[in-house]
């Protein structure tokens, strides 16, 4: 997968066939090179160099050192032709770069000192970096560990997205409630990314479709389109972790081709004279922020077509060589659809093959199935996207079209195979009536080679309660391929205490193989070890203090049971029961039913963002502050009790929280979160998981033990059970006093000066609804917490378990799961 022809001239001369040579990895060398970026690039000199200044220049540095690897990976990889992956997803959340690069190229000693050299503190440049935000959440930050794993494992790949100029907003509190800033992260440039324009893609919207029957009574459909826009390439380095090897990251930004119309200028009207150029801009320039609920706008629509318009072209033109028989693609490539938000890429892979390369419908289907796959991510009715015929037929008339054939043929299959069964076919069809809409998640699993849930326990229920009739109608097309990390981020690079320990007892293949963590067993049994591997915990504890203290001017007491709940803000998730927790310790505190000495100090650590549509979270956000500052200045329970909730939760805060965390709240109603990811990153680095039977919990909890893990709640079955029975959250109030105490004391105000009102809607939702059964699952919750409480008393025995913990979860790195992507879906071995 590489970049576009160059002329035969140029390939063939001298120079050109020569290896681009890197840089001598030495510190002189890197020194040499930082100052001639810093003075030619910057166009600075090092005593008149801003912070940024160095900072690009330290990173053109690291690129320069990676660039020699780039080139000859992606000629080689064009060369050997090898079957690759192409990795359509509309987010990926990225993080910071710099020291990811660093490490991947051994880089980190030597620039380290090289700075020293220069008289320059790099810990001062790593903070100038703005990480790149271009994801909600689970879904995105996946996408980046698994291009990571993907580059790593020398897989031929390229993953495709959008360069949105603006990416998840910047969460920032206002008395305690969410409000969200544009997240403008390019505004000092991006180091990382080089634009191609001359490999720039003309990307159509609307019109209408002509159809043309020739002589011979073939009837052709032609697409005339309204108007279109050009997506601009932007290259970024994704590195293989020391295997020399780097893959592609290609991001598309939308420009208009006639960005400004000079005759409407001299007429006068300015703002008509660049009105295409927004137009066309609006398309990349903002990641919507919704990771639950679709809200099915046109511009959400425009972007998804856009990006996979243009991968699709990007690939068949410039990544297979020339006289590539179109009918080998399904030996050539497999696009992986990450959701259904890439899934139009089906309609318009078939509108290519069969209206630009000719090519007969029943050949061009048979290519598709097998040269596409969907990942699904959700478990949510409300987040499986559907898209009204109306607004997908206006503005993409042809790709309706074929949608209505695609489906016409499915359901004459379905016909064959169970007769006239007229509801299952209304329930199969990927056109659902009224309104009548496309749904996605059915055209992705017709035209998808297979279809995979991200944890155990999704694949099962996408199977019998999600897509049903679908796994009847295509036996083995559904499969699982279990959500993993990466270690080198969430491990090596965000925990170099326990990596080191990990290093200095296994040695440092565990990165590259992390089953080999299998070996800490053993030095869980070692006193001396667990001395040592407590000891990186609390000093893991002391850094994110400095950087809470520094970011956010909180206090973290170290000596606290850190309680970490960090994740995005959903119902499903119930960060209300974790707040019904605190307020349960609270309560009996200064009622004085409890002894304030009895209680095992904790700090509760909340990371959410909502999305800013999402009422009731943004409610749930606001309760959360509203608790904290009441627990946080109350003298009857100082030393006891505290509740930080540092705004703004990214990558970049989760690479510290994590490592310093004590217990991992994944607490969510058994059934609804598709696995999680954030669980495995806590397990990785030593936190004991209090959880529910729920995704990925499940698996985890069968590697590491019954005794190491804090198991409550009802199973998926017994949440089935309960909701047929008819759940009535209030019964539940009614039989258990605590509860009624906690719920009372939110209702009375006292989290609101006295005012009933702010929380009533927060309080009437789980007495009236509580969808998602926080009531239900409260009792078992809170005993459960009792027993973690007695067993952090016991630091080595939880030291322990601790280490068993990482011992054992080496299964989920994510490089696992590429191997099983590759075993069961792709077959895209890695070229070594
Ligand atoms: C269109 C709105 C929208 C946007 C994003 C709907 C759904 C999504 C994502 C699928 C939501 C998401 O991030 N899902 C999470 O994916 C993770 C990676 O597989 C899982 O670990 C989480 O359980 C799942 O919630």
């Amino acid at each position: 997968m590489s970049a576009q022809e160059s002329t035969p001239a140029a390939a063939s001369h001298p120079l050109a066939l020569a290896p681009v040579a890197a840089p001598p990895a030495s510190v002189d060398g890197f020194v040499r090179e930082f100052l001639r970026n810093l003075n030619f690039e910057r166009g600075v000199a090092l005593s008149s160099s801003a912070p940024n200044d160095r900072y690009m220049a330290l990173a053109y540095t690291v690129r320069d050192y990676l660039m020699a690897r780039w080139l000859e990976d992606q000629a080689r990889q064009r060369e050997l032709q090898a079957k690759g992956v192409c990795y359509l997803s509309a987010e990926y959340l990225l993080g910071r770069q710099l020291d990811n690069n660093l490490l991947a190229a051994r880089l980190t000693e030597v620039a380290t000192e090289a700075m020293v050299a220069c008289g320059i503190d790099i810990d001062e440049l790593r903070q100038q970096e703005v990480e790149p935000g271009l994801g909600n959440g689970g879904l995105g930050r996946l996408a980046a560990c698994f291009i990571d794993s993907l580059a790593t494992m020398s897989v031929p790949s390229i993953g495709y997205g959008i360069r949105y100029e603006y990416g998840i907003f910047r969460q920032t509190f206002v008395d305690g409630q969410q409000v969200e800033q544009p997240d403008a992260w390019l505004t000092l440039g991006s180091p990382w990314e080089f634009p191609h324009p001359e490999a720039a893609q003309k990307i159509f919207f609307g019109g209408h479709t002509e159809k043309t029957t020739d002589e011979q009574g073939v009837e052709t459909t032609t697409w005339v389109p309204g108007w279109h826009v050009l997506a601009v390439p932007y290259n970024y380095m994704v590195p293989g972790y020391h295997n020399g090897r780097v893959n592609t990251l290609r991001l598309w930004r939308a420009v208009a081709s006639n960005a400004f119309d000079l005759r409407i200028f001299n007429s006068g009207d300015y703002e008509e004279a660049v009105r295409a150029q927004t137009f066309a801009e609006n398309i990349s320039k903002v990641l919507y922020p919704e990771d639950s609920t679709p809200q099915g706008k046109e511009l959400r629509l425009q972007q998804q077509y856009f990006f996979v318009a243009a991968s699709i072209a990007d690939f068949l033109d410039h990544q297979l060589s020339a006289d590539f028989d179109l009918e080998n693609l399904p030996e050539r490539v497999i696009f992986q659809l990450n959701d259904t938000h890439p899934v139009i890429a089906v309609p318009e892979f078939m509108r290519v093959l069969v209206d630009e390369r000719g090519m007969e419908w029943d050949a061009a289907w048979a290519i598709t199935q097998k040269c596409f796959a969907y990942t699904c991510h959700t478990l949510l009715p409300e987040a499986l996207e559907v898209w009204p015929v109306d607004l997908l037929g206006r503005l993409l008339p042809r790709h309706l079209e074929i949608i209505y054939r695609i489906n016409e043929e499915f359901l004459l299959e379905v016909r064959e195979r169970f007769g006239d069964d007229e509801l299952r076919i209304r329930n199969m069809s990927i056109i659902s009536e009224n309104p009548r809409s496309v749904r996605m998640a059915y055209l992705a699993t017709v035209a998808g080679a297979k279809v995979n849930g991200v944890a155990e326990l999704h694949s099962q229920l996408l199977r019998e309660k999600v897509l049903p009739d679908f796994d009847e109608f295509y036996p083995g097309k559904f499969t699982n391929v279990t959500n993993g990390v990466t270690p080198r981020r969430f491990v090596r690079l965000a925990n170099p205490g326990l990596a080191g320990l990990i290093t200095e007892a296994l040695g440092a293949g565990w990165t590259v193989d992390l089953e080999r963590l299998r070996g800490l067993e053993a030095f869980a049994e070692d006193p001396e070890f667990r001395v040592k591997f407590a000891e990186v915990k609390r000093a893991n504890k002391r850094i994110l203090s400095d950087v809470l203290r520094e970011r956010d001017g909180f206090v973290l007491n170290e000596d606290h049971l850190l309680d970490v709940m960090v994740k995005r803000l959903h119902e499903y998730k119930r960060q209300m029961l974790k707040l019904l927790h605190i307020v349960t310790e609270y309560e009996g505190i200064v009622s004085g039913r409890v002894e304030a000495s009895s209680v095992q100090p904790r700090t509760f650590i909340f990371g959410a963002k909502a999305a800013p549509g999402y009422a009731m979270a943004k409610r749930i956000i606001h309760l959360i502050n509203a608790v904290g500052s009441v627990v946080n200045d109350d003298p009857r329970v100082e030393g006891r009790l505290k509740v930080l909730f540092p705004p703004n939760y990214n990558v970049t805060l989760a690479e510290r929280v994590i490592p310093a965390a004590d217990l991992s709240e994944q607490i969510s109603l058994a059934g609804k979160e598709a696995s999680g990811t954030g669980n495995m990153k806590f397990a990785l680095n030593g936190a004991l998981t209090i959880g529910t039977d729920d995704g990925a919990n499940v698996e985890i909890r069968e590697l590491v033990g019954d005794d190491n893990f804090f198991l409550f709640g009802m199973t998926e079955p017994e949440v089935e059970a309960l909701w047929a029975k008819g759940y009535k959250p209030a019964e539940f109030y009614q039989a258990d006093s605590g509860l009624r105490r906690a719920i009372d004391l939110i209702a009375s105000g006292a989290f609101s000066d006295g005012d009933r009102s702010v929380f009533e809607p927060v309080v009437s939702n789980l007495l009236y609804d509580d969808r998602f059964m926080v009531l239900a699952d409260y009792s078992s919750y809170i005993a459960e917490q009792a027993k973690v409480d007695a067993a952090y008393g016991d630091q080595d025995a939880w030291t322990r378990a601790s280490i068993l913990n990482v011992a054992r979860t080496g299964f989920f790195s994510s490089d696992r799961s590429i191997r099983d992507y590759i075993d069961r879906i792709w077959h895209t071995p890695p070229i070594l």
